[in-house]
Order: C-alpha cells, then sequence, then structure tokens
C-alpha cells in the first residue's frame, strides 16, 4: 500500500483531526515507488557498503544520500544532504519548510545528527531556519555543546550564516486553520501519520552516520519536544556496532530511549531486525494504549544488513544498497486487528 493510501486509512487524533485531508493533499504520487512485501532483516552473510536506509518513502533523499557517497564522500556528509532533501521539500508536511505548525502556528523543528565517532550535534524548537540538520552539524562541530534549544539555536544558526525565512506554507497555514476549529487535544489518538525523516547511512570506509529531522508531532503544545532530535531516542549510532532510528510517537520512543535499545541489542548478538522487533514490543509491553499510536524503527549494522518493525501496518521505509533505490513495507506488530 502507498503512502497516500496509508495515510487516508489514518484515523487523525485529536492532536491533528484535520490533518489528514492536507496530508492526503500534499502527497506526491511521483515519489510513491514500489512497495515490496513485508521484508525481515536483509541477511547477506557478507557486507553490502555502502549503504543508505531512510524512513518512509523518500527516494529522492536517499538517491541524494547514495550520490555523495558514491562520490567518495562521508556517510556524515551522506546523511546531512540526504534529508535536506526533505527539509527543503515544502510538500512533506513533517519536516523542515512546509512542516505543520504547533497549535499556536509557530513551525517548530527538531534535528539531530550523529557521526562514526559518536560525537552528536542537535537543534530543538528551532524556528525560521529551513535546514535545522545543517545547523544540528554546526553544533556537533563549531560549539562546545551538542544540543541548542529554541531562540539560541536560532541565533546560533543566523551568526553561523544561515538566512531565517517563514517555514509555514500556506498549506500548512490553511490545515491548520481547518485544525483550530476544533482544537481538540483530547487524545483519541488512532496511528498518527509521521514522516519524520530519520536516515543512516555506511560509507566506502565502512563508517556509519546518522541524521534525524523533524517538524514534531502536528498541532503540539508550544515548546513540545519529540524524540527526534534526543540522542539515544530519535537516533543512536556507534561505529563498531551499528545505527538506529525512530519514526512516530516520540513520547513513547523516549520512554524507552528506543535508538540506543536497538543498538545495544545488535551489540549484545540480534540482528538489525531482532533488535528492532525486540524495541517495539518494548514500547508495547510498556504502553497498554499501543494500538493508539505509531512507533516505527529501522537499524542497520556493520555489515550493512538492516531491519525495520512497526507497531501498526505501513510504515515503509526506503533503502540505496546495491545500486538499488527500493522502497520496503515494514514488518509489524498488530496483527490481530
Ligand atoms: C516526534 N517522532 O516529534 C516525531 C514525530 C514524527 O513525523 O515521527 N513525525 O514525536
Amino acid at each position: 500500500m502507498k503512502r497516500r493510501k496509508f495515510i487516508q486509512n489514518t484515523i487523525l487524533s485529536g492532536l491533528g483531526l484535520s490533518v489528514a485531508t492536507a496530508l492526503t493533499a500534499c502527497a506526491d504520487e511521483t515519489k510513491m515507488t514500489t512497495i515490496t512485501d513485508e521484508t525481515k532483516a536483509v541477511s547477506t552473510g557478507k557486507p553490502v557498503i555502502p549503504m543508505v536506509i531512510a524512513t518512509w518513502n523518500v527516494p529522492n533523499a536517499t538517491k541524494k544520500a547514495w550520490e555523495v557517497l558514491q562520490a567518495g564522500k562521508s556517510a556524515l556528509d551522506a546523511v546531512e544532504q540526504g534529508v535536506m532533501v526533505e527539509e527543503a521539500d515544502v510538500n512533506n508536511q513533517s519536516v523542515g519548510k512546509g512542516g505543520l505548525p504547533d497549535r499556536d502556528g509557530n513551525v517548530t523543528l527538531d534535528a539531530c545528527i550523529m557521526n562514526k565517532e559518536g560525537n552528536y550535534g542537535a537543534v530543538v524548537c528551532i524556528e525560521n531556519i529551513k535546514h535545522p540538520i545543517s545547523v544540528a552539524r554546526k553544533v556537533m562541530e563549531d560549539t562546545p555543546h551538542v544540543l541548542l534549544a529554541g531562540n539560541g539555536a536560532k541565533q546560533f544558526a543566523i551568526e553561523s550564516g544561515f538566512t531565517p525565512e517563514n517555514l509555514l506554507t500556506e498549506a500548512s497555514k490553511k490545515a491548520w486553520e481547518e485544525w483550530k476549529v476544533k482544537s481538540e487535544y483530547k487524545p483519541v489518538i488512532n496511528v498518527e501519520n509521521h514522516d519524520t525523516i530519520g536516515m543512516l547511512a555506511i560509507d566506502k570506509n565502512g563508517d556509519i552516520s546518522g541524521a534525524c529531522t523533524t517538524s514534531g508531532l502536528s498541532y503540539k503544545m508550544q515548546g513540545r519536544v519529540g524524540d527526534s532530535a534526543i540522542i539515544g531516542s530519535g537516533l543512536f549510532i556507534d561505529n563498531e556496532i551499528g545505527g538506529a532510528t525512530a519514526t512516530g510517537m516520540g513520547e513513547e520512543v523516549l520512554k524507552t530511549v528506543g535508538s540506543f535499545l536497538i543498538v545495544e541489542l545488535m551489540r549484545q548478538g540480534k540482528s538489525p531486525q531482532e533488535a528492532c522487533e525486540e524495541a517495539v514490543q518494548r514500547v508495547v509491553k510498556k504502553s497498554p494504549n499501543y494500538k493508539d499510536f505509531q512507533v516505527g524503527y529501522i537499524a542497520v549494522n556493520k555489515q550493512g544488513e538492516t531491519g525495520a518493525y512497526c507497531i501498526h501496518e505501513w510504515f515503509n521505509y526506503t533503502t540505496y544498497q546495491n545500486d538499488e533505490n527500493k522502497n520496503h513495507k515494514a514488518d509489524y506488530y498488530d496483527k490481530k486487528k
């Protein structure tokens, strides 16, 4: 099933009731590549690198990252430039410019990046900057800190040469205005639509990096920060082992430190697929209301073997590996409907 269908099937919560129409309208048919059958871990026995894996159906982003890797650049460059493609795409209403705003109409973005040395940089609740991932990289490389928030993050970005701009597009403003009619926050959540872009890459040297970028939960409370930019939750990389990244209900990912958990499970010998499944099961076990939200993980180990798993059907992800840019449907937990 295509992302459009996933969106149509989604019963959006009180946090984003009217988003369905907006997201359906914005879904770009040209980007819909074939979603293959549910895939378990790609187990090849021998390293399949370089490679790129990203949450959701983002062939333009994985293609960009792949090209960067083919040019002999680092995995860090690849994931930054890869997710920038989605940040710049105004039709993607969950990331960067065009992201859906918080309940007061502010587009606030979270992003983080992690390199092969285990260094990390992040920005949360940053406004007016189209490429938070690049600001996150600058935090990592140019400051003594790892995480800048809100105005401080924006100020740093401007001082670093980023140009502030309005990120609220007409389409997102319209969706927000429609949502405001009811402004329901009551969490009657079913499966929210999540389009956070988490990307992991392994370069020709076998080194791993990752990036994660989002506008977070639409119509969230002002100041709300999700999992995406928080180390260990939305993203974690250990160059000796592998990496993992998350999409979905950030509060649930945070409570189980999902990406760190997956990397640690791989360290203990689990495959990326087994590790993603166990991390999802951890969420399910801790949250009696797991039927009301989605969490999806992707992971890769040092050999380039991949895994993906989610709670509810229709989370998909994209890999660029073996010269092939491919979308896959992830296997899922809640099969008893
Ligand atoms: C968050 N994990 O802020 C993100 C939401 C998401 O597309 O995946 N949005 O909780």
